[in-house]
């Protein structure tokens, strides 16, 4: 028996790592009688069929987090990866990201990439929101490699999720961080101004023998994790600390009078942007609920 780790699951075959070796493994039918479910990232203990390259998965270890959304384990904080333009920053896809985030309780950082097609006073405008929220936010160009150093030191000694919309460079930031790294990059489709989804599997890569990432696929949409509109108060770091200062209990803070974080707003204590990403995603959740 060998400990290793998932780094890839496809078609019903976990990869992997194991003693610097690559397997193929199957998963021993007691796991589904079991109702487990391997996820990448995983720390497994494997026995070799034999076979070259072949393994049986035998046993899971206990996971230090799991998430559902991306499905993965053992991930302890994630990079959330969009471009300054090209395509243009989803300002939805960020709250929605970020509220699941903070919704699974993973340590999250924002990373705008392609800084090199705009100008620095854009830069400002499209990070001031999420900064003010708390988040730490780094900028890189794959092209200059500007900040590309930062992004080294953020992921040192961590297992990162690196998760982002399709297009934004993702992979090219991966290639920029592991010049040797294997994975592809996507060249953007002019005409709808998206990704190609070059990144089809969530799949594991070794930075070096103690930082890992796991690079997601790209979407274009979110599903928000949370059933009840009444919690994503919550969800948003910087309403945090106001919330129970309304006048009325169950404030939803879009209509009721007397709400500390509309107030906040026109104080420009909390952003209009996050503000209004809140009101879209609960107006989202709610109308949800109603079926
Ligand atoms: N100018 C500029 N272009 C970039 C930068 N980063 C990536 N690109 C380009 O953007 C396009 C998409 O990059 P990818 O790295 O494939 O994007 P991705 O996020 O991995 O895309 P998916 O696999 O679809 O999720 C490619 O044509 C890259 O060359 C950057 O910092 N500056
Ligand atoms: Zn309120």
């Amino acid at each position: 028996m060998i400990k290793g780790r998932i780094i890839k699951g496809i078609g019903g075959f976990y990869y992997v790592v194991a003693a610097h070796a690559l397997y193929e493994c199957r998963a021993r039918g007691l796991f589904r009688k079991e109702g487990r479910t391997p996820l990448v990232g995983d720390m497994v203990d494997i026995e070799p069929t034999g076979e070259e390259g072949k393994a049986y998965l035998q046993d899971i270890y206990e996971r230090s987090t799991e998430l559902v959304r991306p499905a993965v384990a053992n991930a302890d904080q994630a990079l959330l990866v969009f471009s300054a333009a090209s395509p243009a920053v989803s300002y939805g896809l960020v709250d929605r990201f970020l509220a699941n985030m903070e919704e699974q309780e993973l340590d999250t950082c924002l990373c705008i990439t392609k800084i090199d097609l705009v100008s620095e006073e854009d830069i400002d405008v499209i990070r001031e929101p999420y900064e003010k929220a708390g988040y730490k936010v780094y900028i890189v160009s794959n092209k200059t490699k500007e900040g590309i150093d930062e992004i080294k030191a953020f992921l040192k000694d961590r297992n990162t999720v690196l998760s982002g919309p399709s297009g934004v460079g993702k992979s090219s930031l991966i290639k920029s961080i592991i010049p040797d790294s294997s994975v592809e990059i996507g060249e953007i489709s002019q005409k709808i101004g998206r990704g190609k989804n070059t990144t089809r599997h969530t799949e594991i890569l070794p930075i070096d023998e103690t930082s890992f990432v796991y690079d997601t696929p790209g979407y274009s949409s979110i599903e928000l994790l949370i059933k009840d509109e009444a919690e994503l108060g919550f969800l948003m770091r910087e309403f945090r600390p106001h919330l129970g200062g309304c006048r009325f209990a169950g404030c939803s803070h879009l209509n009721e009078p007397d709400c500390i974080i509309k107030q906040k707003v026109e104080e420009g204590v909390i952003s209009p942007r996050r503000y209004e990403g809140y009101r879209e995603m609960y107006l989202d959740v709610k109308g949800r609920r109603k079926w």
